[in-house]
This record gives C-alpha cells, sequence and structure tokens, in this order.
C-alpha cells in the first residue's frame, strides 16, 4: 500500500494513509434501499438511495483490491426489541413501525432479510459488520475497539442516509480523533436537498467535522 496519497477534498487537500484508512460502509441496507422496508414505511422514496451503489460498489472493489480494512455497519434490534427505546419505536406515524412485518420480514430486526446488506456490496469474508441499534455507529458497540486494533485514524465514510447516520457517525468519529471523508457520491439521501445540504455541512467552516471528495478521487489514490 503506498504511504500517503494526497487527494483533492473540499475544504482542503486530504493526505490519504490507505494501511491506516478504513472504508465505512454504513447501513446500505434492503430496508432503506427496497421497496416495504424501514425508509419506505417512514414516507420516503426509497429510489433515491439506489444512484449510491454502482460508485460505492467501485469503491469497494478499489479499497479490498488495495488491502483496506473495510466495515459495515447494519442499524438494527434485537427481536424482543429490547435495545429499540420508546423514544425511537414510537416516534412519528409511519405506516408500519420497527419490528412490524415489512416486505422482507420484520423490519430493522437482525437475521431478517431486510436488515442485511444489499446483494451487490455483501459483506465479503472477514469483513468486519458492525449491527448498531442508533443512528451513530459508535454508540453501544465495539467499532472504536476494532478501529484501533486495526491501527486506523482515517475514516472513508459511505452509506445512507446522509444527513442521518451518516452524519451521526462522522461527528461521533471526529469527536473520537478520526479523520472522516465523506464521499460525495457514496453517500444518499431520500431527500436531495438534504444531501446537498448535508454534504456541505461537513466541509464548511474549515471542515468542522470532515472533509468530503467524490469516490473518482480516492478510486484513482488507491489504484
Ligand atoms: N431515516 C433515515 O434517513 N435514516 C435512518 O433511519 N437510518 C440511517 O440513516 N441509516
Amino acid at each position: 500500500m503506498a504511504d500517503i496519497v494526497t487527494i483533492a477534498a473540499e475544504p482542503a487537500p486530504f493526505d490519504l494513509e490507505p494501511s491506516r484508512a478504513a472504508l465505512v460502509l454504513i447501513d446500505m441496507q434492503r430496508d432503506f434501499l427496497l421497496p416495504g422496508g424501514f425508509g419506505e414505511t417512514l414516507g420516503n422514496d426509497v429510489s433515491q438511495l439506489q444512484k449510491v451503489v454502482p460508485p460505492l460498489a467501485e469503491l469497494l472493489d478499489a479499497a479490498r483490491a488495495a488491502g483496506m480494512l473495510v466495515i459495515h455497519t447494519r442499524e438494527g434490534h434485537k427481536p424482543d426489541l429490547s435495545d429499540c427505546p420508546p423514544a425511537k419505536l414510537n416516534r412519528g406515524e409511519p405506516s408500519k413501525r420497527i419490528g412490524d412485518p415489512g416486505a422482507f420480514g420484520r423490519i430493522l430486526i437482525r437475521g431478517e432479510y431486510g436488515h442485511d446488506i444489499i446483494d451487490e456490496l455483501a459483506p465479503a469474508a472477514g469483513e468486519v459488520v458492525i449491527d448498531k441499534p442508533g443512528k451513530g455507529a459508535f454508540y453501544a458497540t465495539d467499532l472504536h475497539t476494532v478501529l484501533d486494533e486495526h491501527g486506523i485514524t482515517q475514516l472513508l465514510v459511505t452509506g445512507v442516509t446522509t444527513e442521518v447516520c451518516v452524519h451521526t457517525t462522522t461527528r461521533e468519529a471526529n469527536d473520537r480523533g478520526f479523520d472522516c471523508v465523506v464521499v460525495s457520491d457514496c453517500v444518499g439521501s431520500y431527500f436531495p436537498e438534504f444531501q446537498r445540504v448535508g454534504l456541505e455541512m461537513i466541509a464548511a467552516q474549515g471542515g468542522i467535522f470532515g472533509w468530503t471528495a467524490p469516490s473518482a478521487a480516492l478510486i484513482a489514490a488507491l489504484t
């Protein structure tokens, strides 16, 4: 692996150190991307997220070929919902709630088909999968320990949704001392306006909690 590669990023160039960087794919689950899952029960147009899949599959290939650590996360809960606080379970007026039967099994429940990652981005043998009950990937998980064990200091953050789980995870990671590059075409939102502003918020104020860069810049650096 190359030592350090400088990539074009916002708000400033980013010195990528592939041996100390992990590719993080957040919640690329059927329940968020396919009709009938959690995203749709919240009233969202799930087709908005599909455009993330091709560039993210390419970036995943490049990261694997470069030998980078790859980490997948899944948002979801135990079948008895004991790890789902009422504040989350009862929020809003969804057509169905977490744990209800959906098109792909019980919604956001671990072990159900809909809770798992889409086929195009299925974890390879040996890749880390973090099951998380919250929006952030650090809350109630061993993600920080895993990153420390691998000597990781930089995260390439991808997945869905930009303004919810991607933002929460990136903000938490920044507070925990990780340098985060959010990959602009590999994160997706149900709301185009939130996608645009969500990316701008990261790089604003001199990169207040991270950098943003397109996947092409990262793939070029890794290959
Ligand atoms: N609803 C929404 O935008 N997102 C979530 O509920 N979870 C994630 O972002 N993964």
